[in-house]
């Protein structure tokens, strides 16, 4: 379908020929590169990035343009206003996005990615954006990704890298491992496989070390609300305290000797509770099915269920497992614990409700205050104790639900009659005093796996050895390159596909000089994007991976644009990288991202785009019937740019009609003084655009210089020299192109974003001299009137009493009262 739309055209505007000119000429003079040099020399340096994409498709789609676009447009506005603007780009080619569109394609990424990589620059070329082109980064290049393995190392050398066995969300389809995030009720949120659980050896970074400071710094940031929030939740923190109860009758079937030391340890089970104000309520307890624990505490008796019982559970995703509205299920292990508080022996059994990775991976169930242990207590018919009594509520007041509110302890010896709140600190007191336990915080985040057992990601920079064991490879021996291998498909073993490769793994051992093997994993992607904002200023030096004078000139970055759907993966890596290289040394600040905000999203006619549905928008097309300046227009008139908007063919020919009318406006403006109510309105204006610019509130901004293009306008009137020349500079972000070849015309020799500043305004003259009144009548509007600013009562009351819509409603009565707020309301009170 062509959009090309022959009315469109004007005489004079020609986007494409223009477009092209400019683009040509900033590629020449170098308008939006820096050397080096200046780099370094920067007096007011403005670090404006934007999330890089994955070029992992034919091309890019509107979508990426619409938040590169918005992006860019707050760029050129601070290089308006002086700064000197660094924007980059580049592509994070690495990673299964790429990988699976490569094995779709049937072509070795390798060979594929870089020609994606080449269709996108040319696509971003053509989008008018103001890139550096020389300091691109391509995260799969050898150059970059020897300092993303630097940047393993670095984490591994402060002991934030470690190797474990851990349980995965598996993919059987991807045949890879998936990341918490990336399972989507219980499926692969690439290929919507049901996902299992499998026990791997990974490679974990610990950021769980830093997930106090991750949350208390948000609050020193200035990021979009929603963003700072899903961190919040992510990490979620929770105060209580960590308990512990000691195993009654440690049962070992087969080895005396370990059941003889069991006893000398005095083997404990450790809980993590919010409520320990409730000890005393805890009738039983709940092991996580892969509890280490577990086999030493089932009986013989209850071996047989408890070992059918485990192998049905680890069938199940971790996705599925935290679902807390499924029916309870759980089996006896027939061993006891001895409850701190009340001294009681309770039954210890392991249900799928409670999860290994949380807190101990043990709980103390508490029946009556806790909704699950009430249901699970209910299905297996174990005691129900109340610990805590509401206002009115007495000790023995029955409770048909689990009681989760205020109150005060009954049932709990010396404790009762306090109030819950206080008891929490005073209970945990109590147990500390005799080893049983101690406050404790607890966070959701977990350790961040990096393994991946794939072919398209940067080798781990590691190596084992019979002799040394775990030997990081020599900084001075990176990268280690990743082989171009034809058999790069993942299959069902779970075993990388470089592991298939011995003349690659083999090696020696740099600390012994015996055999070693190598890594044959890969890192996760989000380790590329966890630091590429540190390498853009930077390509220029390959010695190292940031520069420390310019890093301290240009870093952290000032404005981050990207999607929401980053919130909580790629901007909390790239948070914990910055804050551990930070404290190793390496970088003066902590957190990378001073501003960031979410944009929104565009969908097509109501829908979200999606190949399947067949309504992907495919910019090309549109830039070659429109000009890039048009649909950039028309994409940041759309809607709030934080919201997103609804593209429609029909809607692009507005924007389009304004860019030729300034156009035109200025081409036929005369050197003639300002009327007063232009010069009024053109204060009024570029006040209004520069502060929504400031919040990206690109669409109001584009109605006021429309508004302001009418007043100028009027009746036909032609255009002062003096009214236009500013909206040259207002509109120049959003279509640079224009506003160059304008600016061009106006008589101007250099660039307009080299050359000219962002208009200024006087604020008294930005002020009208009348304002809309809201009037009321028994507090319904009933009209909007003009009136002169600063209007008396008197005079308001009389002007609006003379305006026929209000007449209508007060006709028969009589003024009671006036209620009159100066400049805004007036509510006539009538009866
Ligand atoms: C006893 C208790 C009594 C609890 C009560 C709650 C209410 P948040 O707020 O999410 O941190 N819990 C602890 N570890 C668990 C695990 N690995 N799997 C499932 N549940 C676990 O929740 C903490 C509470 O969740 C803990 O406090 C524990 O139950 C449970 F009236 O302990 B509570
Ligand atoms: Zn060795």
């Amino acid at each position: 379908m062509s959009t090309t739309d022959a009315t469109h055209v004007t005489a004079s505007y020609h986007p494409a020929e223009v477009e092209r000119k400019w683009q040509q000429r900033w590629e020449e003079q170098g308008i939006n590169r820096w050397t080096a040099e200046e780099l370094r020399s920067a007096e007011k340096p403005f670090y404006n990035l934007m999330m890089f994409p994955y070029p992992s498709a034919e091309g890019l789609h509107v979508g990426n343009i619409y938040a590169f676009t918005g992006a860019d447009i707050y760029g050129r506005f601070k290089r308006l206003q002086g700064h000197q603007v660094f924007q980059p780009i580049g592509f994070d080619a690495f990673g299964i996005h790429s990988e699976n569109f490569a094995l779709k394609q049937g072509i070795n990424p390798m060979e594929l990615i870089p020609r994606n990589v080449e269709r996108f620059t040319k696509q971003l070329r053509r989008g008018g954006l103001m890139y550096d082109w020389s300091h691109t980064v391509d995260t799969t290049h050898p150059a970059y990704y020897k300092w993303t393995q630097w940047v393993f190392l670095q984490l591994y050398k402060a002991g934030l890298a470690e190797k474990k066995e851990a349980p995965v969300n598996w993919c059987p389809s991807c045949n890879t491992v998936l990341a918490n995030e990336q399972v989507v009720g219980g499926l692969c949120e690439r290929c919507d496989t049901p996902v299992e659980m499998r026990f791997l050896s990974q490679w974990f970074f610990k950021i769980t070390n830093y997930a106090g400071r991750l949350l208390e710094n948000l609050k020193t940031l200035d990021w979009s609300d929603t963003t700072r929030k899903a961190q919040e939740n992510w990490i979620g923190r929770s105060e209580g305290a960590e308990l512990q109860f000691p195993i009654a009758r440690p049962k070992v079937a087969d080895d005396r000797h370990a059941s003889a030391e069991i006893q000398a340890e005095k083997p404990v089970i450790r809980v993590f509770t919010t409520r320990p104000d409730t000890v005393f309520g805890a009738t039983y307890m709940v092991l996580a099915p892969e509890h280490p624990l577990v086999a030493q505490i089932t009986t013989d008796e209850q071996r047989a269920s408890v070992d059918e019982y485990r192998r049905q559970a680890s069938a199940q995703d971790l996705v599925t497992r935290k679902k807390t509205d499924k029916t309870k299920t759980g089996v006896w292990t027939g061993g006891y614990a001895v409850n701190p508080a009340t001294r009681q022996e309770i039954p210890v059994w392991i249900a799928d409700y409670v999860l290994m990775e949380y807190g101990t991976g043990a709980i103390m169930a508490v029946p009556g205050h806790d909704e699950r242990d009430f249901e699970f207590a209910q299905a297996f018919g174990l005691p129900i104790v109340r610990v805590v009594a509401g206002e009115g509520e007495d000790a023995d007041a029955p409770l048909a639900e689990a009681y989760t509110g205020a109150g005060r302890l009954v049932n709990s010896g010396e404790f009762d009659g306090m109030e819950v709140a206080e008891s929490k600190r005073v209970v945990t007191e109590w147990l500390a005093g005799m080893g049983l336990g101690e406050q404790r915080i607890n966070y959701r985040l977990h350790d961040w796996t990096i393994s991946r057992q794939r072919y398209w990601g940067p080798p781990i920079p590691i190596l084992y050895c019979d002799a040394c064991g775990i030997v990081p490879v020599p900084e001075d021996q990176l990268p280690v390159e990743l082989p171009f291998i034809a058999d790069y498909k993942p299959d069902a073993s779970g075993i990388s596909p470089l592991a298939r490769h011995e003349e690659w793994y083999r090696t020696t051992c740099p600390s012994c000089g015996g055999q070693a093997r190598r890594e044959t994993d890969v890192s996760d992607t989000f380790l590329d994007s966890a630091w590429y904002f540190l390498r853009y200023p930077s390509t220029d030096h390959d010695a190292l991976p940031f520069d420390p004078q310019i890093t301290k000139k240009w870093l952290p970055v000032d404005s981050y644009i990207g999607g929401n759907e980053h919130a909580v993966m790629h901007l909390l890596y790239a948070r914990f990288v910055t804050m551990a290289l930070h404290d190793m040394g390496h970088i003066h600040f902590e957190e990378p991202f001073t501003r960031f905000r979410a944009h929104g999203l565009i969908v097509k006619e109501g829908s979200k785009m999606s190949k399947s549905r067949g309504n992907v928008v495919v910019p090309d097309e549109y830039i070659a019937d429109w000009g890039a300046d048009t649909i950039r227009t028309y994409l940041m008139f759309l809607g709030p740019y934080q919201e997103g908007g609804d593209f429609r063919d029909s809607g692009i020919s507005g924007p389009y009609n304004f860019l030729s009318r300034v156009w035109d406006s200025v081409l036929s403006s005369v050197d003639r003084p300002l009327e007063a109510a232009v010069e009024q309105k053109m204060h009024a204006t570029i006040k209004k655009v520069t502060e929504d610019l400031e919040v990206l509130s690109y669409n109001t901004a584009i109605a006021a210089m429309m508004e302001y293009l009418n007043v100028v306008r009027a009746g036909g009137r032609t255009p002062e020299r003096a009214a236009v020349e500013p909206l040259v500079r207002l509109v120049a972000p959003f279509a640079p192109h224009l506003a160059e070849e304008l600016w061009e015309r106006l008589g101007h020799a250099e660039s307009i974003f080299v050359e000219a500043r962002w208009p200024t305004f006087d604020a008294e003259k930005a002020v009208a001299d009348t304002v809309e009144f809201v009037v009321q009548v028994n507090g319904k509007v009933r009209a909007r009137m003009e009136m002169a600013r600063g209007i008396a009562e008197a005079e308001a009351r009389d002007a609006a009493l003379a305006d026929e819509h209000v007449q209508r409603w007060i006709e028969g009565k009589q003024v009671r009262k006036t209620i009159f707020v100066p400049d805004r309301l007036l509510n006539l009170v009538v009866g």
